[in-house]
């Protein structure tokens, strides 16, 4: 029996309908462990093999039907859909580590839809999860089910089974398997993103096994903040009305809390995860926007609101009060969720004007997604805009972020941030990550390496810009912690996405450097001798005092190649006098008047006051020995316009032809 405590729900779930589940991705995932199978039940032996029925189900190995060999599990008697084959995994799973279930499945009669679900119980009080949500499966073949558990309470009773959707017809299992690949230690001698990216907190979005183990380790190493990915949202807050529910949030609070990490609440309102009884009246009937609905409605917010924002008070600094309330394809911009076609524009002023009444200190945020396409931004522009007129008290605008490695630009992204500005709010980064993929139709049963290169990219270039904002951006989140729990796993379709700073096992990914150090982009994982990181939105190197010679040397020529009042074009060559080649760039100078670039090709650019820093584009990152690569730039100048005297690339000083 397993130590007790106070302790709860949350669980990292990954449903896939089919067998294959993602292996290792990062670029030692050959070193990865192997595999590890707990349970192996095939029935041959004759026996059930420890599978009881969850009632009155009869169960028997027989020889009528087998996936593998002559035997599998007959289960008949069934007398509810949602009893079925299970077994009993208390001792056999242990907290932090997530199993990989597969388990094939076939009617003896008919169709129907089956699941596999776990439950799991403390102190009586039973929670159900669903591993693998409902597939097809009929009496003509057999199908598999696989997905991923991960425990992270404590219970007295825990076992996994197969339920079905809606009838209860006899089933046939065989050939179940469980199994988990031992963690890979995280890597400790690697810069933590959070010593480097100083302007702002940086934070993951997290589910309950993500503070144990070596994710536990991985999260305090790296990141200051968390937000709680599920665990504040009305769901499991507030499952049935006026019965208040922490369980899945307070063990994420106190891990923060003792780790020293900022807390973003997420979310008080949104459309999503938001149960079905909160838009009913008290006699069960929909409402339908009439005042006696609207008042009720306003009522559960306000209450809401009050309690869940009190019972953590102001150990939540920023709190999503409103989420994803655009729609900007409606002529006022307004999505048309069951909140708005009740109360109009009052629910988000009652929540945000109560949610000051309770956390007087707390960011209040209006938080949506691509926020960086003009039509959406400006529709968000607009709301805050009248909202804020009125008085209403909003703190911050929250942008997702969630892009992939070729969407938006770092323009679009500069110009999303620019908007609110001049609004005086605060903006945060709420949920950022990248996805390998650019449409819906790819699917990629491992990361190739030039996405994964791309992706590194693209957090380099986002993350420069946030830096260049810093007094405008308070928060930057990723909405998870490794590749090995993303959403992006079952949306838009399910197949496996690395869309994180580190990979499944946990290792630093290139996008892992792309925020580090980009210097380092498509270099090995495996961690420096000596970091090398940066604690201003411009790396700049400390370059040796004499021109590089041998594996790692360079000549640039940089050309004025136009010039006006104010205003100059140039081009600068970078060539490759070393013996190594160069597999990503990164080329600083400081310029010696008050000359500012203002648009850049073939690179990209930051710039703190006259250091500039200038990163490869995705094409001409790799530069090999005797190569060269070209970029060009517009600036500006007042003054005069001399030509920098000094360059370094990747630390090396440079030749300058
Ligand atoms: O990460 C969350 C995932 O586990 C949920 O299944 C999903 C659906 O409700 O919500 C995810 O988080 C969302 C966030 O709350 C709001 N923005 C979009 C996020 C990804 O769907």
């Amino acid at each position: 029996m397993r130590a007790l405590a106070r302790l709860t729900v949350a669980t990292t779930l990954i449903a896939v309908s089919t067998a294959a589940i993602a292996v290792a991705t990062h670029a030692d995932a050959a070193d990865a462990p192997a595999p590890i199978t707990v349970i192996n039940a095939d029935f041959e032996d004759g026996t059930v093999e420890g599978f009881t029925g969850r009632s009155a189900e009869v169960l028997a190995a027989s020889t009528a039907q087998a996936h593998g060999g002559t035997r599998s599990l007959s289960v008949t008697g069934r007398t509810a859909t949602w009893n079925g084959p299970a077994l009993n995994v208390l001792d056999t799973f242990e907290k932090g580590t997530s199993y990989t279930i597969s388990v094939w499945v076939r009617m003896a009669d008919g169709s129907d839809s089956a699941r596999l679900s776990v439950e799991r119980r403390l102190a009586d009080t039973a929670n159900y999860e669903t591993v693998v949500g409902n597939t097809a499966v009929t009496s003509g073949g057999w199908v598999n089910l696989t997905g991923r558990y991960t425990l992270s309470t404590d219970v007295d009773h825990l076992s996994f089974y197969v339920e079905t959707a809606s009838t209860t017809g006899s089933l046939f299992l065989d050939d179940v398997t469980v199994s988990y690949t031992p963690a890979v230690p995280i890597q400790t001698d690697i810069p933590n993103v959070k010593s480097v990216v100083t302007e702002f907190p940086v934070g993951a979005a997290i589910t309950g096994a993500e503070i144990l183990g070596e994710h536990g380790q991985l999260l305090s190493k790296h990141f200051n903040s968390i937000t709680p990915g599920n665990a504040l949202k009305w769901d499991a807050t507030e499952p049935a009305a006026g019965t208040f529910n922490y369980t899945q949030a307070d063990p994420l609070i106190a891990y923060a809390k003792a780790n020293g990490l900022a807390i973003r609440g997420h979310t008080f309102v949104w459309h999503n995860q938001t149960p079905a009884w909160v838009f009913q009246r008290a006699d069960g009937t929909a409402m339908t926007g009439t005042a006696d609905d609207k008042a009720l409605l306003l009522d559960r917010l306000e209450n809401h609101i009050r309690n869940v924002g009190a019972h953590y008070g102001s150990a939540i600094g920023t709190w999503d009060v409103v989420n994803e309330v655009i729609d900007e394809s409606q002529s006022d911009g307004m999505r048309r969720s069951s909140w708005y076609t009740i109360t109009g524009l009052d629910y988000i002023r009652t929540a945000f004007k109560v949610a000051r009444e309770v956390l007087p200190t707390a960011k209040l945020c209006i938080n949506d997604y691509n926020t960086n396409v003009a039509a959406k931004r400006d529709a968000l522009y607009n709301l805050v805009s009248t909202l804020k007129g009125e008085g209403i008290p909003i703190d911050c605008v929250g942008h997702q972020m969630h892009i992939n490695v070729s969407w938006p630009t770092v323009a679009e992204t500069e110009a999303m941030i620019q908007k609110f500005v001049p609004l005086g709010v605060t903006q945060q980064i709420t949920e950022m990550d990248v996805s390998i993929y650019t449409s819906s139709s790819e699917n990629f049963p491992t990361p190739p390496a030039d996405r994964l290169l791309s992706q590194a990219y693209k957090y380099r270039d986002m993350f420069a810009l946030f830096r260049k904002y810093a007094s405008a951006i308070s928060s930057v989140t990723l909405w998870g912690l490794a590749d090995d729990n993303t959403w992006l796993d079952t949306y838009p379709v399910s197949r496996k996405d690395a869309p994180l700073l580190f990979d499944t096992t946990l290792q630093a990914k290139s996008a892992y450097w792309g925020v580090v150090d980009p210097t380092r982009i498509g270099t090995t994982t495996t961690a420096p001798t000596s970091p090398s990181s940066s604690s201003t939105g411009n790396p700049t190197d400390s370059p040796s005092p004499s021109a590089s010679s041998g594996a790692n040397s360079c000549s640039i020529t940089y050309r004025v190649t136009g010039s006006w009042q104010g205003g100059f074009q140039g081009d600068v060559k970078i060539t490759n006098t070393g013996t190594a080649p160069y597999s990503a760039w990164r080329l600083n100078w400081q310029f010696a008047a008050d000359q500012t670039i203002t648009q850049l090709w073939n690179g990209s650019v930051t710039q703190n006051e006259n250091s500039v820093a200038v990163f490869n584009a995705a094409w001409n990152g790799v530069v090999p020995a005797g190569g060269s690569a070209s970029f060009g730039f517009l600036g500006s100048w007042t003054g005069s316009n001399p030509a920098p005297t000094s360059f370094s690339m990747n630390g090396n000083v440079c030749t300058v032809a």
